[in-house]
């Protein structure tokens, strides 16, 4: 016969599920308003549903969330310099996500902030303007700037600036659609060793074009992924689920136009904040 005791121990436990249930549902709901995939959603929830089943209280819960991105986000921080020869980094991506600014934000922070030795290379000699929104930032920043259209080009660069500590190499905006200049870009891009390849992709970007770009660019050799425009974004969850489907790990968030202030490295603890519309702590 089940006492008294037991029938109250065990309303008491359906009611703590009830509520844990409940304040989960919330988290969740808020996750799904910023547009985090449902595999995401999953993962996260997994983390702090043992905190959940033992009571803990919803604020408490949304600060365990923020710790759980940490487990499912992966965050490459930011370019190490290394001992010798030069580090040496290409951004790739969509047009007009904001490469050359990244590239411009990048320079700006190693040789003015940390007085690195820095060249920049654009691959862009073909469309109007594109070697002198870099020229003028060479200028101001005095950090060389070459044009290497071609691999040829580009070994001839990278040989002229080995004693640099950063090469960092801007390329014109592909469609991901394009996938002849996918391809050229790829023979480039692998054409000499070391280079790290950096998607940029806008975090206005929509989930289902986020996956198509990924899945496009992906022909190149991707080390890392960037997240751009984050101050024209209205929701974040595309950051999270381009890391999580695609491993890639994220570099650096950028947040407006200004050169250079306007670059962050990621963090899984930044991603949360912004998820979760909470100030950093
Ligand atoms: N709001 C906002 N604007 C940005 C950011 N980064 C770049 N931009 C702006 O986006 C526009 C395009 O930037 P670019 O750096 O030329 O973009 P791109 O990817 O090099 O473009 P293509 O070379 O044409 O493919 C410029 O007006 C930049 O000032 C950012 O983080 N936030
Ligand atoms: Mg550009």
């Amino acid at each position: 016969m089940v006492s008294t005791e037991d029938k109250v121990c065990v309303k008491n436990l359906a009611d703590d599920c009830e509520l844990s249930d409940e304040a989960l549902e919330l988290l969740a709901n808020e996750l799904r308003s910023e547009e985090v995939g449902t595999d995401s959603i999953h993962a996260l929830l997994e983390l702090i549903r043992p905190a959940a089943e033992l009571g803990e209280e919803l604020e408490a819960l949304r600060e365990r969330l923020v710790d759980a991105f940490a487990g499912i986000i992966k965050c490459s921080g930011p370019l190490r310099l290394r001992k010798t020869g030069p580090r040496i980094m290409a951004t790739v991506g969509p047009t007009g996500v904001g490469k050359t600014t990244t590239i411009a934000k990048l320079a700006a922070m190693y040789a003015l902030n940390r007085g690195a030795r820095v060249a920049m290379v654009t691959t862009d000699n073909f469309r109007v303007g594109a070697v002198e929104q870099l020229k003028t930032y060479s200028k101001i920043m005095d950090v060389p700037l070459e044009v290497a259209a071609t691999a040829k080009e580009l070994e001839a660069v990278l040989a002229k600036h080995a004693d640099k500590d950063l090469i960092l190499i801007d390329t014109a905006g592909r469609s991901p659609k394009d996938r002849e200049k996918l391809e050229e870009l790829k023979v480039y891009l692998e054409s000499c060793p070391g280079i790290e390849t950096y998607l940029c992709i806008s975090a206005t970007t929509r989930d289902r074009e986020m996956n198509e770009i990924v899945a496009q660019y992906s022909l190149l050799p991707i080390t890392r992924l960037l997240f751009t425009k984050l101050d024209e974004s209205e929701s974040y969850g595309c950051i999270v689920n381009a890391q999580v489907r695609n491993r890639f790990p994220l570099s650096y968030f950028t947040t407006g136009q200004k050169v250079p202030e306007d670059i962050e490295v990621a963090t899984a603890r930044k991603l949360a904040n912004l998820v979760l519309r909470e100030t950093e702590k």
